[in-house]
């Protein structure tokens, strides 16, 4: 069974400028399903476990602050190859370098204003998802498409 699950959230810019919609769209529009979902305040130390690979970055205090300016949507998604693909579908880093038709690539303004978060790897998203959810939180469903979807 190759289906998968990936974090995304949709960081504070993404929040303030409306685009939490459209970014759910694009994942569902690529056939994955939603299996969790929260709007929350980030706590410092949330923070801190989920960006620990940052933390000798002179970037991170800076992170830790932005982060924590607003609210998130976060998300869990599943799907056949989800954590790669939502990588390709979010864009590189920095908006500047991200296509165009990537979520960084049509909203992002700067690296540190890029909309949205994605796992890594999937040993990174399997980590991240239990940071953020509770595994009562999540939510098993059947998708009456599913043979068609590769789940
Ligand atoms: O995984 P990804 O979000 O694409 O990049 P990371 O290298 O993991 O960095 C996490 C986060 O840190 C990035 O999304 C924005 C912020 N950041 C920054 O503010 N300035 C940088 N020069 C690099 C990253
Ligand atoms: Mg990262």
């Amino acid at each position: 069974d190759l289906t998968e699950q990936t974090l995304i959230a949709v960081k504070p810019d993404g929040v303030q400028r409306r685009l939490v919609g459209k970014i759910i769209q694009r994942f569902e529009q690529r056939g994955f399903k939603l299996v969790g979902l929260k709007m929350m305040r980030v706590s410092d130390d949330l923070l801190a476990q989920h960006y620990c690979e940052l933390r000798a970055k002179p970037f991170y205090p800076s992170v830790l602050q932005y982060m924590t300016s607003g609210p998130v949507v976060v998300m869990v998604w599943e799907g056949h190859n989800v954590v790669q693909t939502s990588r390709s579908m979010v864009g590189l880093t920095n908006p500047v370098d991200a296509s165009p038709g990537t979520v960084r690539g049509d909203y992002g303004t700067h690296v540190s204003r890029n909309v949205v978060h994605a796992s890594d790897s999937l040993e990174g998203a399997q980590r991240e998802i239990k940071l953020w959810f509770q595994g009562e939180d999540l939510v098993t469903w059947e998708c009456c498409d599913r043979t068609s979807l590769c789940e």
